[in-house]
């Protein structure tokens, strides 16, 4: 009886995860949010798939770390996993910045085309800092906003406007405008106390803050789509097992998928939650478009000569298709 009970204990024991892991993952946005949700069918996706030897947990809206510190918390092993702005850190790399030219490509079949040309670069510049990218979403079209009507670049002059990074501060720079950096996660209290009065986004991130409470235009300049991403500290995922490894890629293709799907399916339902929300919504006059347009060509100029070679060759590739 004994040896039995011996031989179904040992059985038992292994079927069991033999080291389960908890990987928490920060996550800049509100819960709401698309790729908040996305992120969390990932984590389950992963946490059923490995058996439950790997829990993803996830922390939407900057509650375990704010945006900004979100990459350096995973780079330095503070935790395993975590999504972020890709072009948040332009600042350390122009090559970063590659979503965020303006008018480079402004719709989701020109944002996945870019993709395809600048993956394997980011993919390689984030091996070199201890990261390893496991999938990306972009947001949709980012378009304008404002309190008051504005119809030309003169009309934004003075107007303090809330930058997200690099591309977004030099565009209130160029267009006369005052920029301050706010995480999406701060634009409520913001816009409510006047510290912002415009900023340029998309009508998701309008939406989940609510900003129809403050603002009141929103213009539909598509003038970019930047993306999100979801990174792994290199040292913990070459510590996962292949089969667990497999697992992560397989639930990162579908979450990518996924997200995609729900960030077009996003885009007019939020843009009609403005709406709703009482604020006018439609696309800039063509005296504001055509001004923009022009402050694009300076844009794309400067971000190719701090990109380089490698940023020369991701809009090459991405024009060849
Ligand atoms: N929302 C994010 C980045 C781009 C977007 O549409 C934000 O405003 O911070």
């Amino acid at each position: 009886m004994k040896t039995i009970l011996t031989t179904v204990a040992a059985t038992a024991m292994m079927t069991l995860p033999a080291l389960a892991e908890k990987w928490d993952m920060p996550m800049a946005y509100s819960a709401s949010n698309f790729h908040s949700a996305t992120g969390a069918e990932f984590a389950s996706c992963v946490t059923t798939g490995t058996g439950g030897d790997i829990e993803i947990v996830t922390h939407p809206s900057g509650s375990l770390f704010p945006g900004a510190q979100i990459k350096r918390a995973i780079q330095t092993g503070q935790v395993p996993i975590g999504e972020r702005l890709l072009s948040g850190h332009q600042n350390e790399n122009a090559l970063f910045g590659f979503d965020s030219v303006p008018f480079l490509a402004t719709s989701f079949d020109d944002s996945a085309k870019l993709w395809e040309a600048a993956k394997g670069p980011l993919t390689e510049l984030l091996a070199s800092q201890n990261l390893t990218l496991l999938y990306s979403v972009p947001w949709p079209p980012q378009g304008l906003y404002f309190k008051n009507e504005v119809t030309s670049v003169a009309d934004m002059k003075g107007i303090k406007f809330r930058s997200y990074n690099n591309a977004t501060t030099r565009l209130a720079e160029l267009t006369g405008m005052l920029p301050v950096t706010i995480e999406a996660a701060e634009i409520s209290q913001a816009f409510a106390t006047g510290v912002a009065d415009s900023m340029v986004s998309s009508g998701s991130t309008g939406y989940d803050r609510k900003v129809w409470e403050s603002l009141n235009y929103f213009y539909e300049v598509d003038a970019w789509l930047p993306r999100n991403y979801v990174m792994v500290n290199s040292d913990v995922w070459n510590g996962t097992s292949e089969a667990n490894q497999n697992v992560i890629r397989a639930c990162a293709a579908l979450a990518e998928y996924a997200g995609n799907w729900r960030s077009k399916e996003y885009t007019g339902f939020t843009l009609q939650g403005l709406r709703d929300g009482g604020m006018t919504v439609g696309p800039a006059s063509d005296q504001m478009v055509g001004e923009l347009k022009e402050i694009g060509v300076t844009m794309t100029n400067e971000w190719l000569e701090a990109a380089g070679d490698q940023g020369k060759a991701i809009v090459d590739a991405f024009n060849a298709n």
